[in-house]
């Protein structure tokens, strides 16, 4: 008889959903524009089975995946959990077998050798197929269109690293996956993997190299030329896991880098750039000017992740923790070693940036950022920062609702930068019921054009992306050749 540990992490707001489904046709307040066509996807980190320890991070929670399908101005919903070898083998056991996030000294003897990934990250769609994505072990390749789980993959024999990065890009002009896996010859190793993947899913490209420490490399940053890696010292050891301690934890003492990857390039290309302290997680977007170039991240002054505290034992820091959208500058032709500049872009304090995907790469106009709720009355919201015009245009939620990541999509395939749409989940916390919020991408600050109701608790959610139908249709009809980004419909 399941029953779940008393923790935060697995009551109130967080309490387990484990529930797999689907709603034909939600209720829907205002106007859904009846041209719009295609499937947002999220995920969401939800325990299958109670923790084999006395408690868990949110973060070690079974990848639980939502289609919401936009089609004719209506809305059907379908969630299923992404069936890792993990969620397959404690099934069929009938309770847990894989322990703490990160440490598989903590593991049932039955669980050796296995893949540990919970695919609770991101659902990401390419060339045909949905993934499931979890940092620390291979991507797991769904249907898009029943979510039904095929199961891990390594494209044929091409990806040989044990782990992919739950933050692949897509190149917007060759239509290439760009995607890279860390500890990629072994748990806590410093050995780095980069990939390049054709939509057909033949690999152009694989460079390993390594960085100066271990961290948790859970983002990156592709250019038309490079490839950025951002070291932040979220760092591990093995004295860690033996000693039972969480897998992370923040180092204030040591320097952060850029190591710069030329994507024509080898190992003995890459450069690597060293700044002071500080911690940044995601990255908006980067682009290069000739040999320079422009990385843009939320950074914070201090850790962002209660869960994996100072390894040094400072108490976590609130108001430390406020990131800002930055811009790191570095040369590729300077031989300084240092970034050139680091300057703040917006004011507004959130993390989960996303943009206009069809810029990816490339210089840009338009961001989106989420901004958790601070203090006992704050309230969660929702930016679009202008970088032409430097204006930040803010949607605030109502009282109890938490916010989750924003997704963009174009209008159409030919519509300008920007001008599209955002879809968001919100999480009625005092109704026990989430909404998804359809806004004007340029006009977020006046609320949401639609809102689209779930009648059921959504759970704390992680990454998610607009897929344009026309991909969705493709798939179905089992044509796996599907380039370019999927917002809009291939050409
Ligand atoms: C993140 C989330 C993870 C993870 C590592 O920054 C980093 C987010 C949901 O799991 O394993
Ligand atoms: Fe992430």
């Amino acid at each position: 008889m399941a029953k779940f540990p008393d923790t935060m992490a697995f009551t109130g707001v967080n309490t387990p959903v484990r529930i797999e489904g689907d709603v034909f046709d939600l209720e829907v307040e205002g106007e859904i524009p009846s041209d719009i066509d295609g499937a947002f996807f999220r995920v969401s980190p939800d325990p299958q089975l109670p923790p084999l320890l006395q408690d868990d991070i949110m973060f070690n929670g079974d990848g639980m995946i939502t289609q919401f399908r936009f089609k004719n101005g209506k809305v059907n919903f379908k969630q299923r959990w992404c069936q890792t070898d993990k969620w397959k083998m404690e099934r069929e056991a009938g309770h847990a077998l894989f322990g703490a996030y990160r440490n598989p000294l903590t593991d049932d003897p039955k669980a050796k050798g296995h893949y540990r990934g919970t695919a609770n990250t991101n659902a990401f769609f390419y060339g045909g197929k949905l993934y499931g994505l979890k940092e620390d072990s291979p991507a797991v390749a769904m249907d898009p269109n029943t979510l039904e789980t095929f199961g891990y993959t390594d494209w044929d024999g091409q990806v040989t690293s044990p782990t992919f990065t739950a933050h692949p890009k897509i190149d917007p002009e060759t239509g290439n996956l760009c995607a890279f896996g860390y500890a990629a010859k072994g748990l806590l190793t410093k050995d780095m993997v980069y990939y390049e993947l054709t939509p057909e899913g033949r690999k152009t490209k694989e460079v390993w190299f390594e960085i100066p420490y271990y961290c948790m490399m859970h983002d990156f940053g592709v250019t038309k030329d490079y490839a950025i890696f951002h070291v932040v010292p979220i760092v591990s050891s093995w004295e860690r896991l033996e000693a039972g301690l969480p897998h992370f934890g923040f180092d204030t003492t040591k320097e952060i880098h850029l190591v710069i990857l030329p994507r024509d390039g080898e190992a003995k290309d890459v450069k690597i750039f060293t700044a002071p302290n500080c911690f940044a997680s995601h990255v908006m977007n980067a682009f290069n000017d000739g040999t320079r170039i422009h990385f843009d991240t939320p950074e914070a002054r201090n850790n962002m992740f209660p869960f994996f505290p100072d390894v040094h034992g400072a108490p976590f820091d609130g108001p430390a923790s406020a990131s800002r959208l930055t811009r790191w500058t570095v040369d590729m032709n300077s031989n300084s070693g240092e970034f050139e500049k680091r300057e703040t872009l917006a004011q507004f304090v959130g993390e989960f940036p996303r943009i206009d995907d069809r810029y990816a790469m490339n210089p840009y106009r338009h961001g989106w950022m989420l901004g958790f709720a601070q203090g006992p009355n704050g309230r969660a919201s929702l930016a679009h920062i202008d970088h032409a015009t430097g204006t930040e245009d803010v949607f605030h939620a109502e009282g109890a609702s938490t916010l989750q990541e924003p997704a963009f999509f174009p209008k159409s395939g030919k519509s300008d930068e920007g001008d599209g749409y955002i879809v968001q989940v919100a999480l009625r916390n005092e109704e026990k019921r989430a909404d998804l919020l359809l806004f004007d991408a340029l006009k977020v600050g006046e609320g949401p054009i639609a809102t689209i109701r779930v009648p059921m608790r959504l759970r704390f959610g992680l990454h998610g992306n607009w897929v344009d139908g026309v991909h969705l249709d493709r798939a179905a009809a089992g044509q796996s050749s599907l380039g370019g980004v999927p917002t809009v419909a291939p050409n």
